[in-house]
């Protein structure tokens, strides 16, 4: 049993995306670590167990975001449209919607934000490149232009109001890899949620771009500037090699070329 003294524990903590692939499994795994943990989406969610509360939410309605963060001491924020749509989706879903939280976060006087963002700030990177935190933005779509506002903005929001955040650029957070370049981006769901106590709990955080990667045998991403979060990720890639199979089709060539996959060369969606 974790004592009181040295369980790390936040008061009430916002979990949005809830009822998300990420948010279910944080809906579990997050409840040792908030006295109240308040659940967000704008897709339906169980009901509430004990210690949680179910506060259903547009991210795009700034008034409804601004009751959502009212009494929360943290928020890890996982909501959003998580895939390459068309602009206006992604316009009101995760940059509208991130404003909203941060300016939510203002006024209610939350010190602390994780931020899921993505590996796709960086997809246009190649692949035999090792990023670290301070790498050049190259988003490859509307999507990781989106995660790349939502960085800038936290950022803001630290240096003007001293909230912090911690961005996730998260690879791809799956029970196990399933493609051959999950072998370098894979997360397991073990190291995410430890990702995401380190973010919550970490003594100083300021403004931080973390990789969400597992101990993968070859990866692109190096978290040395983020080593004060104490992650260390204990999952790997390298159980599953043989077992996924090369593509049945050469992948097309940007696609094998740069970091964000088939991300480069998705849409464009676009509709008049
Ligand atoms: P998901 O698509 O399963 O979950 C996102 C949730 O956000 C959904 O439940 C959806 O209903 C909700 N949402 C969408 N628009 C909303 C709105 N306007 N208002 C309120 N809620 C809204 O995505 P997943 O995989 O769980 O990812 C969680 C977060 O992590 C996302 O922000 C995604 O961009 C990010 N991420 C995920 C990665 C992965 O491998 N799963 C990799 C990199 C980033
Ligand atoms: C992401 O950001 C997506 O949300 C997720 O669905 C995966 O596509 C992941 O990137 C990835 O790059 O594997």
């Amino acid at each position: 049993m974790t004592s009181t003294l040295n369980r790390q524990l936040t008061n009430r903590l916002l979990l949005t995306g809830a009822a998300g692939a990420l948010g279910t499994v944080l809906r579990q795994r997050l409840k040792p670590h908030a006295s109240i943990l308040r659940l967000s989406d704008i897709a339906p969610l169980a009901a509430a167990q004990d210690g949680e509360e179910v506060v259903p939410c547009d991210l795009a309605d700034k008034a409804a975001v601004d009751r959502l963060v009212e009494d929360c001491s943290a928020i890890v924020h996982m909501g959003g449209i998580s895939v390459e749509r068309p602009f206006e989706e992604i316009l009101e879903a995760n940059i509208r919607g991130a404003f909203h939280i941060y300016e939510g976060a203002r006024r209610h006087g939350v010190r602390r934000v994780v931020f899921a963002s993505s590996n796709h700030v960086v997809g246009f990177h190649e692949q035999s490149a090792v990023l670290d935190a301070d790498a050049a933005r190259r988003p490859d779509g509307y999507y990781g232009l989106s995660k790349s506002f939502g960085e800038d903005l936290s950022r803001f929001y630290f240096d003007r109001y001293g909230i912090e955040t911690a961005c996730l650029r998260i690879g791809s957070a799956y029970p196990q890899p399933k493609d051959r370049r999950m072998l370098s981006t894979w997360l397991s769901y073990d190291d995410l949620v430890e990702l995401v106590r380190c973010a919550l709990f970490a003594p100083q955080l300021g403004h931080t771009i973390v990789y969400g990667v597992s101990a993968n045998p070859k990866v692109w991403w190096d978290n040395g500037k983020a080593s004060h979060l104490g992650f260390q990720p204990k999952d790997s890639s390298a159980p599953y090699n043989d077992s996924i199979p090369a593509p049945a089709s050469a992948p097309d060539e940007r696609a094998a070329r740069f970091q964000g996959g088939t991300f480069v060369t998705n849409g464009p969606f676009e509709t008049l």
